[in-house]
């Protein structure tokens, strides 16, 4: 493997025989459907801030879909296809390995033993069969410290399962691994999970955050979440900020961590090396 990894090989996806590989003209029509192997899946990464010290504490690793006519997609061209297509698990499971490996390049290249890697995953991957030993996988062969990675549960397919996901995580979170509610506030997200999942974190959705602290509505929802966090001990992370005005009130509240375009936009495996690591070579 290649100290940088701008773009990996495609996770092994089950690919459709005898079907024509064109890929199709048209909105979300990406070609995914057709054919998962016409494009490439990539990583793209965006630092999130802890705002007390105002410095870098990590990365998001965000999937993103390199398609040859279409472009560069987001999860919301390509997510329902690719759960659909039964590949998600495997395609997470890429994700884990990739964003391990390239956090622990990073931190090597800029000395900053510290920094820690956000990975999105699904609740029906975290409760599958053999999750647990992914992870370890995925940190061994990145010799990547456990307390460096934060599993980001998503919130956009329901928890099936409440004791199986509560096992499954408890188990990871005893090696030192860290758990996030993603778009906490939204989709599937519940109280519950704080209370039956070992969370150290929640990501306040970018929802309330835009109409922070413009709409009362907004700022009394995010007021609220940011006190049941720190009685309950749990870091929030505002996402989705955008502008200067939001950022100085998040900071007036109380809010832990940001992340957003007004902070930093995700970036390419290289743009993070070239600026972290100001000597890597061009
Ligand atoms: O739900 P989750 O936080 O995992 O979603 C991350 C997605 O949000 C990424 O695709 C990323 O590009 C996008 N994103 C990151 N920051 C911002 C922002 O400030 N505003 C908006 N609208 N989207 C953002
Ligand atoms: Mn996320």
């Amino acid at each position: 493997m290649s100290i940088i990894q701008e773009k990996s090989v495609n996770p092994d996806l089950p690919r459709r025989s005898g079907e024509d590989t064109q890929p199709t003209e048209g909105k979300n029509s990406c070609g995914i459907e057709d054919d998962l192997s016409v494009g490439e899946f990539i990583l793209h990464y965006q630092p999130k801030f802890d705002l007390s010290s105002g410095r870098v504490s990590g990365f998001e690793a965000l999937l993103r879909y390199d398609h040859p006519t279409a472009g560069v997609l987001s999860p919301s061209d390509f997510l329902d296809s690719l759960r659909a297509s039964g590949a998600l698990h495997a395609v997470e499971r890429w994700v884990l390995r990739a964003a391990c490996f390239q956090l622990s390049q990073l931190q090597k290249l800029s000395g900053q033993s510290s920094l820690g890697i956000a990975v999105n995953v699904s609740p029906s991957h975290i409760i599958a069969a053999g999750f647990s030993d992914e992870v370890h996988a995925a940190l061994a062969e990145s010799e990547l410290p456990a307390c460096c990675l934060t599993i980001e549960i998503t919130e956009n397919e329901p928890i099936p399962d409440a004791r199986l996901i509560a096992y499954s995580t408890r188990k990871l979170s005893k090696a030192g691994v860290k758990f996030s509610l993603d778009d906490f506030g939204t989709g599937y997200s519940s109280i519950a999970h704080i209370r039956d999942i070992p969370v150290t974190e929640i990501k306040l959705d970018r929802s309330y955050v835009a109409g922070f602290p413009g709409s009362k509505t907004d700022t009394a929802v995010v007021a609220a979440i940011i006190v049941m966090a720190k009685a309950l001990d749990v870091r929030v992370v505002a996402e989705g900020v955008e502008r200067e005005d939001q950022l100085e009130a998040l900071q007036e509240i109380g809010c832990d961590f940001a992340q957003g375009f007004l902070l930093g936009k995700p970036m390419s495996p290289m743009e993070l090396y070239k600026t972290l690591a100001p000597s890597f070579p061009d």
